[in-house]
């Protein structure tokens, strides 16, 4: 079922937010920063098998999985490395757009190739849901699918396009999301194509 338009409350949808030279300097700060702390493939707990999607992140934590499980910890889980720290750019879109006194945490990296997709699944790994997630699309646009707060309810797709940003504060904190598919070749941000995603989160209560 199909309820394109209908979003639920706290979710505020920011098309555009950032302008292409944005990105571009974004992108910029991002390449040198995951040079810093590379990208990993997590596996998935207990089976071992591997995301699709690469990772990395910035802040104090970050959110990692393996065969023991999913958690946050303050280090790369391959280098051993503390994350770097999150870039000015990315705290001063928290402030401006999450509705929230307390600053950013992490933020996670996504890397999906052109191949690449998220199953529907919920965020809740962090200690509080009561901060949003702030979330910037760069690259090559994505199909993003958004349900409910209970697993398998109606839900609807959204296209989301280089510069994008989402808010998922309250009600919408919970719901299931995913990314059906990636269309590849409809950016040329990135020189090798595919699509970054950032989410910015706060993990403890504050
Ligand atoms: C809706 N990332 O990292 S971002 C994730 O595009 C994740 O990489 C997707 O799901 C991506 O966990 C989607 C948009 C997003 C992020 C968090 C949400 C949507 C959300 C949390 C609750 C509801
Ligand atoms: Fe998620």
């Amino acid at each position: 079922m199909q309820l394109t338009g209908n979003f639920p409350k706290g979710f505020k949808y920011l098309p555009g937010y950032f302008s292409h030279e944005e990105q571009r300097e974004l992108v910029e700060t991002l390449r040198y920063l995951v040079k810093e702390s590379p990208l990993f493939t997590p596996v998935m707990p207990r089976t071992g098998k591997p995301f699709s999607v690469r990772m990395t992140n910035l802040g104090e934590l970050g959110w990692v999985s393996d065969r023991n499980g999913y958690r946050y910890q303050s280090e790369h889980p391959e280098t051993g490395q503390a994350w770097p720290t999150i870039p000015e750019v990315l705290n001063d879109l928290w402030s401006r757009v999450g509705e929230c006194e307390a600053v950013p945490e992490t933020c996670l990296v996504n890397y999906y190739a052109s191949t690449a997709k998220m199953g529907l699944h919920q965020d809740r790994d962090e200690k509080t849901f009561e901060a949003p997630v702030v979330s910037v699309s760069l690259g090559d646009t994505a199909v993003f699918r958004l349900g409910g707060v209970k697993r398998g309810g109606p839900t609807q797709s959204l296209k989301l396009n280089s510069g994008d940003v989402v808010v998922l504060g309250r009600e919408a904190r919970l719901c299931y999301h995913g990314i059906d598919r990636i269309l590849g070749g409809s950016s040329s941000l990135l020189k090798d194509g595919g699509r970054l995603n950032l989410t910015l989160r706060r993990v403890s209560a504050f």
